[in-house]
C-alpha cells in the first residue's frame, strides 16, 4: 500500500528533534538536479524584504495588535492542514488506487478547494483598484490651538497606513485612466483610530448622498454589456453629469490634468468636506483638510496614460512600492484651512456645507500642522490593502463632522459597506484595522470574532464585572460630539438655496488654468464625448460648457464638428486662484526615472558616470539597450534593465542617449556592404529607438543626447535646438541641464498652442 509505505517513510524520516529528513521528501523520489529544482528541505518562511512589514505589533500602550496574528500563519518548517496537522503530500488526491475514483474522506482535498473557492471577497463597490503603504505621521504642534486632537500636539508621532485607489475601475482594471484618485489615511493614534478619507480632487459630483447610487450608476460600465471598463468617457456617465448640473466642477477637475496623475506621490489630498475642530476650552473652528506632496503635483499627458494602461497597467502601484523599497519615501504635508464657525455656515459668500465648493488658498491660506512619511510596504496586499476599512466616522477628540448633506450619508455607507464586503461586524479585529488604543467595547459574538472576551457583563449598568468598563469624560479623553446648535426647522427634501449655484466655481477653475492645461481641459471633453454615441448628450454637455466659459465651449464644438451655444446665464466674474494650476514653479527630483541608451559601442564610461549621478541624485537610471543582459566588459559590467522589446518611454522622465546603441533586429534595412546595420546610422535605424524618442519628445520630456547620440534624434527628426533637448560633451554635462528641466516636470514649451 502506496500510502502506508509513504506514511512510514515520513514517520522514520522525522527525528525526535523535529530536525529535517536526510533523505528527501517522500513522493519526490530521485536526484534533485543541483540549482532552479524544488529545494528538498524544509526551512523557515522567507523574512520580508527590509521595507516590508505588517501592522505594528505592539501598541503605543503596550496592547498587542495585528502582527502577533499574523504570526500564526506560516510558522514550523512543515506544510500543515488548518488545524496544524503535518501533511505529506499536497499533489494527488486520496484515490482507491492510482486509477480509482476519488475518496470522500480526502479531507485535505476538501479544505483545500473548499477554502479557495472562497479566496475572492466581494470587491469595493466603488474605489476597489487601490495600493497601499504604512507610514508615520509627524506632528508639528501648529493646530494645537484649534484641536484638542492629541496626535496634533506638537511633536507626536502617529503610525498611518494609506491607500490609494482609482474609483470607477474594478480590482483588476488599470492604473492610469482617467478618473479621480482615493486617498485614504488611517491614523492610528493614541485616542483611537482617525480616518481622513479623501480624493485627489477638493470637490465631489454632489451635494447630497441620496445621489451617490445615482452618479455611480452613471459612471460604472452600461449595464447589458458591462462596457466600458474603468472609464468615464460613454453616454450614461456624460447623461447624468449634463442633467445634474451640480457634477460640473467635479467633472471640470478631473478632465482636468488631476484626472491622471503622474504618481500617487504627486498627488495632493483633500478631506472635501468642511470638518469641525474642537479645542481643549471647547472653541469650535471649521476646518478643510489638504494632503500637500512634497515632490509636487504632477500629471501624465493623456496619449502617455493611453500607452500605459497597456504596457504597464500597474503603473502607479509598482511606481508607489519601488520608490519605498528604493528608501525615496514619499511625503506629504497635512494642512488646514480653517473659518469661524458661525451660524450661517459660510466664508467670503462660499457655502461651507456644499462639497461642489473650494474655497481658494488665496482667500483661506493652508497651514501645514504635520508631516506624513510613508516607509513601509505591506507585506500582504490581500491582508491589508484590501481588507483595510476606512470610515469617515472613525474620528478622535478633536476632530466633528458638519451637517454637510454628503458627509452625513458616507457617515452611514461606510459601515454598512463592510458588512458586505468584509463578512460581518468584527472588520475591526482584522489585523490592519485594530486601533493601537486599548479597545474595550462592549460588541460580543457575531461571524469572525477572533477576540476572546472576559468578563460575564457585557452591560451597563452592571455589577459583577465591577460595573466595568467606565465611560470617560473629557479630562480622560472622551469623544464629546460638539453641542452645536440646530436651527429651528421643518422637516423638508430640499437644498438651501446656496446650492444653486453650480458655475461659477468651475469657471474659477478654467479662469486659473495656463494655456496648457486649457488645451489638455478641451482635449478631454472632446475625447470623452467623442466616445458618447448620442447627439443630444454632446448638445447638452456643450451647454454646460457654454455656461462656464465660451473659449472652452468653442473649443470642445469645434473638436465635436458642432455649433457652440450661447450661455444661459450670466458668465460669473470670479477672480483665478493660481494655486489650482500645476504649472509654474519647480520640485525636486525624487525618484524620477531616467532612461538610458545604450549600445556596445555608445559611450559606456558614461554611460557609468550618469548611472552613478543620477544614483546620487536620488533618481532611478534605467539602461536601455538593444538586447538583455550586459553591456561592455568593463567591471562592473553594466546591466541592461529594458531591451527594445521591454522598452517604451512612457516608463521614463527623461531619455538620455549615450552615443550610437547598436541596432538590436534592425527592421528597417539602412545595411553596409556587409549585411550589418551602417555605421552612424545604427540607432537612427531601428524603429523603436525613433519611436521611444519621438514619443518622448511629444510627451514633452527632457531629451539629451552625447557622444553621437545626437544622431539618432536627427534620424527620429528631433531638432537638436528645440526646447527641452540638451546636447553636450559628456553624459554628466547633459544630466547636469537634464536634471534641472526636469524640476519642471515638464518641457512646456512643446504644448504651446499654436
Ligand atoms: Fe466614498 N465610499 N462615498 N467618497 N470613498 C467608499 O467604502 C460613499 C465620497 C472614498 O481605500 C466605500 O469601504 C458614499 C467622497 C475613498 O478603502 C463606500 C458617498 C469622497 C474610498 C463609499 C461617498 C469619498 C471610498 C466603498 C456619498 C472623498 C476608498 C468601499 C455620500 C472625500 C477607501 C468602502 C479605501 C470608499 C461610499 C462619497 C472617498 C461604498 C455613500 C465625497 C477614498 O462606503
Amino acid at each position: 500500500n502506496p500510502v502506508k509505505r509513504a506514511a512510514k517513510k515520513i514517520a522514520d524520516s522525522l527525528r525526535d528533534d523535529g530536525s529535517a529528513p536526510s533523505d528527501g521528501i517522500p513522493g519526490r523520489p530521485g536526484p534533485q538536479p543541483p540549482t532552479v529544482a524544488e529545494p528538498t528541505r524544509p526551512r523557515e518562511p522567507l523574512p520580508a524584504k527590509p521595507d516590508q512589514s505588517g501592522p505594528a505589533t505592539v501598541s503605543p500602550t503596550g496592547q498587542p495588535t495585528g502582527a502577533d496574528q499574523a504570526r500564526v500563519a506560516q510558522s514550523g518548517n512543515y506544510l500543515t492542514n488548518a488545524q496544524g496537522t503535518r501533511l505529506y503530500d499536497t499533489d494527488h488526491s486520496l484515490k482507491a488506487g492510482p486509477r480509482g475514483p476519488v475518496l470522500l474522506q480526502d479531507h485535505h482535498l476538501r479544505e483545500k478547494v473548499m477554502h479557495f473557492d472562497h479566496e475572492r471577497i466581494p470587491e469595493r463597490v466603488v474605489h476597489a483598484r487601490g495600493a497601499g503603504a504604512h507610514g508615520v505621521f509627524q506632528s508639528y504642534g501648529t493646530a494645537a490651538a484649534v484641536t484638542k486632537a492629541g496626535f496634533l500636539a506638537a511633536d507626536v508621532e502617529t503610525p498611518v497606513f494609506v491607500r490609494f485607489s482609482t474609483v470607477v475601475g474594478s480590482r483588476g482594471s488599470a492604473d492610469t485612466v482617467r478618473d479621480t484618485r482615493g486617498f485614504a489615511t488611517k491614523f492610528y493614534t493614541s485616542e483611537g483610530v482617525f480616518d481622513l478619507v479623501g480624493n485627489n480632487i477638493p470637490v465631489f459630483f454632489i451635494q447630497d448622498a441620496i445621489k451617490f447610487p445615482d452618479v455611480v450608476h452613471a459612471v460604472k460600465p452600461h449595464p447589458d454589456r458591462e462596457i466600458p471598463q474603468a472609464q468615464s468617457a460613454h453616454d450614461t456617465f456624460w447623461d447624468f453629469v449634463s442633467l445634474h448640473t451640480e457634477a460640473t466642477h467635479h467633472t471640470i477637475f478631473f478632465m482636468g490634468d488631476r484626472g491622471i496623475p503622474r504618481s500617487y506621490r504627486m498627488m495632493e489630498g483633500f478631506g472635501v468636506h468642511t470638518f469641525r475642530l474642537v479645542n481643549a476650552e471647547g472653541g469650535t473652528t471649521l476646518v478643510k483638510f489638504h494632503w500637500k506632496p512634497k515632490l509636487g503635483v504632477h500629471s501624465l499627458v493623456w496619449d502617455e496614460a493611453l500607452t500605459i494602461n497597456g504596457v504597464d497597467p500597474d503603473f502607479h502601484r509598482r511606481d508607489l512600492a519601488d520608490a519605498i523599497e528604493a528608501g525615496a519615501y514619499p511625503q506629504w504635508e497635512l494642512g488646514i484651512q480653517t473659518f469661524p464657525d458661525t451660524p450661517e455656515q459660510t466664508f467670503e459668500g462660499i457655502d461651507l456645507l456644499d462639497p461642489t465648493n473650494i474655497v481658494p488658498e488665496e482667500l483661506a491660506p493652508v497651514r501645514p500642522v504635520g508631516l506624513m512619511t510613508l516607509n513601509r510596504n505591506p507585506s500582504n496586499f490581500f491582508a491589508e490593502t484590501e481588507q483595510v476599512a476606512f470610515h469617515v466616522g472613525h474620528l478622535v477628540p478633536g476632530i466633528d463632522v458638519t451637517d454637510d448633506p454628503l458627509l452625513a450619508g458616507r457617515l452611514f455607507s461606510y459601515l454598512d459597506t463592510q458588512i458586505t464586503r468584509l463578512g460581518g461586524p468584527n472588520f475591526p479585529q482584522l489585523p490592519i484595522n485594530r486601533p493601537q488604543a486599548p479597545v474595550n467595547d462592549m460588541l460580543r459574538d457575531g461571524m469572525h470574532q477572533t477576540a476572546v472576551h472576559r468578563g460575564v457583563a457585557p452591560y451597563r449598568p452592571n455589577s459583577l464585572d465591577g460595573g466595568c468598563p467606565f465611560t470617560a469624560g473629557a479630562d480622560t479623553s472622551a469623544f464629546i460630539e460638539a453641542p452645536v446648535r440646530i436651527p429651528e426647522a421643518s422637516k423638508v427634501r430640499e437644498a438651501p438655496e446656496s446650492f444653486a449655484d453650480h458655475f461659477s466655481q468651475p469657471r474659477r477653475f478654467w479662469l486659473s488654468m495656463s494655456p496648457v492645461e486649457r488645451e489638455h481641459i478641451v482635449g478631454a471633453y472632446t475625447f470623452e464625448l467623442g466616445k458618447c454615441y448620442e447627439q443630444a448628450i454632446r448638445e447638452r454637455t456643450l451647454q454646460v460648457l457654454a455656461n462656464i466659459d465660451p473659449e472652452l465651449c468653442a473649443g470642445v464644438a469645434a473638436g465635436l464638428g458642432l455649433p457652440a451655444p450661447e450661455p444661459t446665464v450670466p458668465l460669473a466674474d470670479v477672480a483665478p486662484s493660481p494655486a489650482l494650476s500645476q504649472i509654474g514653479g519647480t520640485w525636486p527630483v525624487d525618484g524620477r526615472v531616467i532612461g538610458i541608451l545604450a549600445g556596445p559601442d555608445g559611450d559606456l564610461d558614461g554611460v557609468h558616470a550618469v548611472r552613478d549621478a543620477v544614483l546620487e541624485a536620488g533618481m532611478v537610471p534605467l539602461v536601455v539597450a538593444p538586447t538583455a543582459g550586459t553591456l561592455g566588459s568593463g567591471e562592473p559590467a553594466l546591466t541592461v534593465q529594458r531591451s527594445y522589446v521591454t522598452a517604451r518611454s512612457v516608463e521614463y522622465d527623461a531619455v538620455l542617449l549615450a552615443g550610437p546603441p547598436a541596432p538590436g533586429d534592425d527592421a528597417t534595412g539602412a545595411r553596409d556592404g556587409k549585411g550589418a546595420p551602417a555605421a552612424g546610422r545604427r540607432t537612427a535605424a531601428d524603429p523603436r529607438v525613433g519611436q521611444l524618442l519621438t514619443e518622448a519628445f511629444r510627451h514633452g520630456k527632457a531629451i539629451g543626447a552625447w557622444a553621437g547620440g545626437e544622431a539618432a534624434l536627427e534620424a527620429a527628426g528631433i531638432p537638436s535646438d528645440a526646447p527641452g533637448v540638451v546636447v553636450a560633451d559628456s553624459g554628466p554635462a547633459v544630466l547636469d541641464q537634464v536634471r534641472a528641466l526636469l524640476a519642471s516636470h515638464r518641457v512646456w514649451e512643446r504644448f504651446a498652442p499654436a
